[in-house]
């Protein structure tokens, strides 16, 4: 684990995007030294693209905090040591759930790309305190999908893009942007062969586009019109899948009624795609053995988001692409990445929720908001019976929808709204573009304090400066994290955490089928004086706080010491008989089964996920190798994820998909009302919201070699586009009189900033695009325009509340 002089190579993992590829890294001197891929990877297989190799400048390429710092009066920061901080922090919340309520302390954030073992942990801080309102950077993209897969089968997609005969990618470039394994062997497989059909809907032609078939190139922020044209060409010529909608829908006929009604020359018309290409391209989609599609920023990020991927996802409902090779799955979850979907139809709930007796409520797999999960029919004989009946109570009080199949659905009545805006709340996860307003405002309501964690929210959320305005309204503002960060600059108490290479890590972000993976990464040094891991942070918070007493601690320590299985009954059985401590599971399982893991004491609240993981989904673990009575598929998964290298959790056939399917029926629910209507209203709408003023479009955030969000700071890390360059179509720059490399300034209604033009012909005129992740402070300079200087948080989804960071209306002037 710590540095020798011959360096070995160690196993861990690409921390920069959700992919997670496997890597393999030689430390000298808490140098990253030599970075490659890893061959034993499940799902990455030795692949990574240019992006890791200079890991190093994540651990090193920027100054660290060495200790928690409080800020003065006059806005400077005072070193203090860890007791006071931990001391204080914990008066302070305490202080404010006592005098305003806990639901007034608002939580953000909780692991970014490559971080989630905190989160489990920091939800034990959220109960200890009584926190209701949280969010995260789903909020700020997934939630409209998150609310349309919610409501149409309750749980996540993903497609076969290796085998698929047909794929369509919506405002996302993969080339550059990954979001599945081996994104870029696999798009050139899919380019050389000519059996198979690459379609991108991006107004610019991307590196995605510019190797696909077909690149229909929409005018910006129009795909709600062609994703309708496209499924009204289905439709309208008949190449519906009815025997699939007849078997596996409900609600099909008003959704199809609506298709019935597009003018489809209109339509294509209205997003700038010839209508002959929209035809075409739906007749192949129509008439392929397997289609399955990606969505992403260009349109989650931009008008209509939501409804964009209601017409997205109808595009392979329609054509019955599912739970076969090629084609579009549910599928399993190690643990829950956020609290479910959205409110399911009426009288939700798979065929696995037969008796509330048997599920057992989240536990620690609830990192953002208990799922459930069947309790095994060996539990009750084991548990005592007033236990057994106490189920019932955490089941009801908790199944808020999580991602775990088996969990009841919501109703609509169940839906939640903010507490000052009354935005909804999706997920759980309150609105990015709404925190703001939720803080900065008398309203009795207002959330007084924010715990910041592993996110840089004056940076990354819409109206920079209305947040940093916002965070100085609050009574208390805590950020935990490796560097003074835009966002820590404006924190009350700034907590110094260990870098994701100085402790045990993992991510949530498991999403594969039909081998899914996860993998737990042992620490490649020790953590850098002064710092701690998150688990450690929480752990003290909570027992500052002196919520849970020795009482409940002790027996548990106990049964630990006679082995899993022993532990199990009394962990299960005391969670049972007391719902309160559901939220802290993650905080009694550091204090009392992490003492026997040595040096792996944070990766506690895993054993519970695994317990959770195994019990909710046993076919697919057993599969996977984790069989066995009892307790022990989850013992054993556990152990085998200890030893620190990506293990299958879970292996399932095509078929297996509908198993993840939480409806009672197991069908999907194509019928969502509200979008069905706003669907029909496209007819009349403007299909375009920029203005004599700011006549441009500007996209604020495009996905490129070199960035990675706010993850690396050093510049010196980027290879190519140091500036992060404007682009700009021919046209648009002679029309400004500017060449590449001039100076232009963006104008929009929140500020205005000045960039370094590109001119390219991937742009089309009146669409310009800078890159995300840039403009951030560093010692070398801080080259590049931060994005959100430039957005408002009033241009949002009308749904979802998801920011328009596509579509900000600007003006261009030579600078
Ligand atoms: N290199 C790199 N990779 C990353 C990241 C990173 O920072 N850098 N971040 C990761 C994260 S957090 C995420 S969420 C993903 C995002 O991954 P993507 O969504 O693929 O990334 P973007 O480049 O933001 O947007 C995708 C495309 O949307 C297009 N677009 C703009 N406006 C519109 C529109 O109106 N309609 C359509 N159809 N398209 C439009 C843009 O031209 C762009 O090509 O990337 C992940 N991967
Ligand atoms: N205008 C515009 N805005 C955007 C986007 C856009 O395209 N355009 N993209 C959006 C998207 S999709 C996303 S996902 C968000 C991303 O934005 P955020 O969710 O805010 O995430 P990051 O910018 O990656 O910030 C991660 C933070 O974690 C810190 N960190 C790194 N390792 C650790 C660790 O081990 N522990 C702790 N505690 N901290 C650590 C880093 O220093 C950094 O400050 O940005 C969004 N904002
Ligand atoms: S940035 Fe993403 S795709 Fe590239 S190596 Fe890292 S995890 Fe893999
Ligand atoms: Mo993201």
């Amino acid at each position: 684990m710590t540095t020798t002089s011959e360096p070995t190579w160690q196993k861990s993992a690409c921390i920069l995007c959700e992919c997670n590829c496997g890597i393999e890294v030689q430390v000298e001197d808490r140098r990253l030294l030599r970075i490659r891929g890893d061959k034993d990877h499940p799902s990455s297989a030795g692949y990574t693209c240019e992006k890791p190799l200079r890991l190093d400048r994540y651990q090193n390429g920027t100054p660290r905090l060495t200790s928690p710092l409080r800020r003065r009066p006059d806005g400077t920061y005072e070193e203090i040591d860890w007791d006071t901080a931990i001391t204080e922090i914990a008066g302070r919340l305490a202080a404010i759930r006592d005098e305003h309520g806990g639901d007034k302390i608002f939580f953000y954030g909780g692991g970014g790309q490559g971080n989630h073992l905190g989160a489990g942990y920091g939800q034990s801080l959220q109960a200890a305190v009584g926190a209701k309102y949280k969010s995260n950077a789903l909020a700020q993209e997934k939630t409209g999908e998150m609310y349309v897969d919610g409501r149409l089968y309750g749980g996540h997609t993903k497609g076969d893009f290796e085998h698929a005969e047909v794929v369509v990618f919506v405002g996302k470039n993969p080339w550059q942007s990954h979001s599945f394994p081996r994104a870029r062997p696999v798009l050139k497989e899919m380019a050389a062969d000519p059996a198979r059909t690459m379609v991108v809907i991006d107004p610019r032609r991307s590196e995605t586009a510019a190797m696909a078939d077909v690149h229909l190139q929409v005018r910006p922020g129009t795909d709600a019109w062609c994703l309708a044209a496209l499924g009204a060409v289905l439709v309208q010529e008949d190449l519906v899948d009815h025997a699939f909608v007849r078997d596996h829908t409900t609600g099909a006929e008003p959704v199809l009624a609506a298709y019935r009604e597009v003018d489809v020359a209109d339509y294509a018309a209205r997003c700038g795609v010839p209508e002959d290409l929209i035809r075409t391209t739906a007749r192949r989609i129509g008439t392929a053995a397997s289609v399955c599609t990606y969505e992403d920023l260009g349109i989650q990020q931009a008008p209509h988001s939501t409804l964009s991927s209601y017409l997205n996802k109808m595009l392979w409902i329609l054509t019955g692409s599912f739970a076969q090779e090629g084609g579009m799955f549910l599928h399993s979850t190690f643990a829950a990445i956020a609290g479910g979907g959205s409110p399911a139809a009426p009288s939700g709930g798979s065929r696995r929720t037969r008796s509330p007796l048997r599920r057992v409520a989240g536990a620690a797999s609830d990192l953002a908001v208990a799922g459930a999960v069947r309790l095994p029919a060996f539990l009750p004989d084991l548990v005592a019976a007033p236990a057994a009946r106490a189920l019932r109570g955490p089941v009801a009080a908790v199944a808020t929808g999580g991602g775990a199949p088996g969990a009841p659905a919501r109703t609509p009545a169940a839906e939640r709204r903010t507490p000052v805006t009354g935005a909804r709340i999706i997920a759980g996860l309150v609105p990015c573009n709404s925190i703001a307003e939720e803080i900065d405002t008398n309203h009795p309501d207002r959330f007084r304090a924010m715990w910041i964690d592993s996110v840089n929210p004056a940076h990354s959320l819409a109206d920079s400066a209305g947040f940093r305005k916002a965070m100085r309204a609050l009574d208390l503002s805590v950020v935990v994290d490796i560097a003074m960060t835009e966002t820590a600059r404006e924190a009350d108490y700034v907590l110094p955490a260990a870098t994701q290479f100085e402790k045990w890590e993992c991510t949530f972000f498991n999403v594969d089928f039909p081998e899914n993976v996860f993998h737990l990464r042992a620490p490649l040094m020790d953590p850098l004086p002064g710092t701690l891991p998150e688990p450690e942070i929480y752990a003290r918070l909570v027992r500052e706080l002196g919520v849970v007493d020795e009482g409940v601690l002790a027996p548990l320590r106990r049964a630990a010491a006679r082995g899993t299985t022993q532990y199990a009954l009394a962990f299960f059985a005391t969670v049972a008989a007391r719902p309160r401590l559901m939220g802290l599971a993650a905080y009694l399982l550091h204090e009392t089964l992490g003492p026997t893991l040595g040096g792996a004491r944070s990766a506690a609240a895993l054993w519970g996920v695994a317990q959770l993981c195994a019990l909710n989904q046993p076919a697919a673990v057993a599969r996977a190798g984790f069989g066995g009575p009892g307790f022990e598929p989850g013992n054993r998964l556990f152990r085998r994820i200890l030893e620190g290298e990506a293990v299958v959790f879970t292996r399932d056939e095509h078929a297996d998909a509908w198993d993840y399917v939480r409806r009672p029926d197991r069908r999907f629910t194509l019928e969502i009302p509200e979008l069905v209507e706003r669907f029909r209203a496209l007819a009349d709408e403007p299909s375009s919201w920029t203005s004599a003023e700011f006549p441009v479009v500007l996209s604020a955030g495009e996905r490129r070699s070199f960035t990675a969000n706010t993850i690396i700071r050093d510049p010196s890390w980027r290879r190519r586009d140091a500036d992060g360059a404007l682009r700009i179509s021919p046209a648009d720059a002679a029309a400004l009189g500017v060449g590449t490399g001039d100076a232009v300034r963006v104008v929009t209604e929140a500020g205005s900033a000045v960039a370094t033009a590109e001119v390219t012909d991937t742009l089309q005129p009146g669409h310009v695009s800078l890159p995300n992740g840039l403009g951030v402070v560093h010692p070398d300079g801080s080259p590049g325009v931060a994005p959100n200087e430039l957005t408002s948080v009033h241009h949002r989804d009308w749904l979802a509340g998801t920011p328009w960071h596509k579509y900000v209306p600007a003006r261009l002037e030579r600078a």
